[in-house]
């Protein structure tokens, strides 16, 4: 049977299988043998199972899918560097912002674009609490990232309107759930899939003093796919990105660098730069572009 491993425990896994069953699995002793410097086993490892004990619904890991993409951390010392993974294969971030109580923050929301990024996920952003304002005042603060590219959902948790869009997104997908305190992450969730009253951004702890790591944990969505209930990015480090890398994760400066006359143009200063040129046309926009500057000289 093949499932994807949900959650993990210090020597157990809960692996769910494409049927929907739920198997408590061990892995097989052979798999432990091999030297690893990642996490053998993670949360959103695909993997394959088989039934050791029916009546109790344990099972055993005896095979483990290649991983598309990880979230992971790096854990110094111990001679070779080790990567904890905290989560496997997840496909989307999902940014919540409000367009009122709180203010948006939308350099705030540019690092979490780039954590996003950086991480290689498809991201899309649900602006909440349109009911304090409009759809048309939000969409005036928004609409910009609609122009970068990024699919923008507008939604009222308070009154239950643009749920069923999000809820078609999230169909089929591991998604990472990212956005500041009181947006309304919390309230959406219940609302998408009701009852997961999951606490976004917390942590779970694994293991004990050096080994103590922490998990993701998935969690099922009836129409298919998976909510993760990951630590914050801040917290995995992707707040961490090297100034040259950066325009990669800005897509409209992304898109015109390839114009530029250096192949490593920081677009600050060189001539000839596509980038300057498009800022000047006002295909960048100067707010977009400040966050850029930030990000690019360590502020935060
Ligand atoms: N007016 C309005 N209030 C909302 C809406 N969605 C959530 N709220 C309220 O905003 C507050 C915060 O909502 P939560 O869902 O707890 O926000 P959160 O993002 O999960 O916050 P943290 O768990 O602290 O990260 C609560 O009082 C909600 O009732 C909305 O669409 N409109
Ligand atoms: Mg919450
Ligand atoms: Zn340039």
């Amino acid at each position: 049977m093949h499932g994807i491993v949900i959650r993990v425990y210090s020597d157990f896994f809960d692996v769910q299988t494409q049927q929907g069953e739920l198997w408590q699995c061990k892995v097989q002793g052979r798999l432990k043998k091999q030297k690893q410097r990642t996490t053998l086993v993670a949360t959103g490892d695909h993997v394959r199972i088989e039934i050791d004990d029916e009546i109790a619904r344990s099972a055993i890991i005896v095979e483990i899918g290649p991983r598309t993409r990880v979230l992971s951390r790096l854990r110094p010392g111990g001679g070779f560097p080790y990567e904890d993974v905290i989560l496997a294969n997840p496909d989307e971030l999902m940014t919540v912002f409000a367009v009122a109580e709180p203010e948006p923050h939308l350099r705030m929301l540019d690092r979490f674009l780039v954590a996003g990024e950086a991480s290689e996920l498809a991201i899309f952003i649900v602006i909440n609490k349109i009911d304090l304002t409009s759809i048309a005042r939000a969409r005036e603060i928004f609409e910009v990232y609609e122009r970068v590219g990024y699919p923008v959902f507008y939604t009222s948790a308070e009154h239950e309107s643009g749920i069923e869009a999000v809820q078609e997104r999230l169909r089929d997908h591991i998604t990472v759930v990212a956005g500041p305190s009181g947006v309304g992450k919390s309230s959406l969730i219940n609302l998408v899939e009701p009852g997961l009253d999951i606490r976004v951004g917390e942590t779970m702890k694994i293991g004990k003093g050096r080994h103590t790591t922490r998990a993701a944990q998935l969690h099922p969505l009836s129409n298919g796919g998976f909510i993760a209930d990951t630590p914050g990015l801040r917290e995995l480090g992707l707040w961490d990105v090297r100034p040259q890398e950066l325009s990669d994760y800005f897509p409209e400066i992304r898109r015109h660098a390839p114009g530029c006359r250096f192949s490593f143009c920081t677009h600050l200063h060189e001539p000839d730069c596509a980038v300057q040129a498009a800022l000047d046309a006002g295909e960048i926009t100067p707010e977009r572009w400040h966050s850029y500057l930030r990000l690019y000289n360590g502020e935060k």
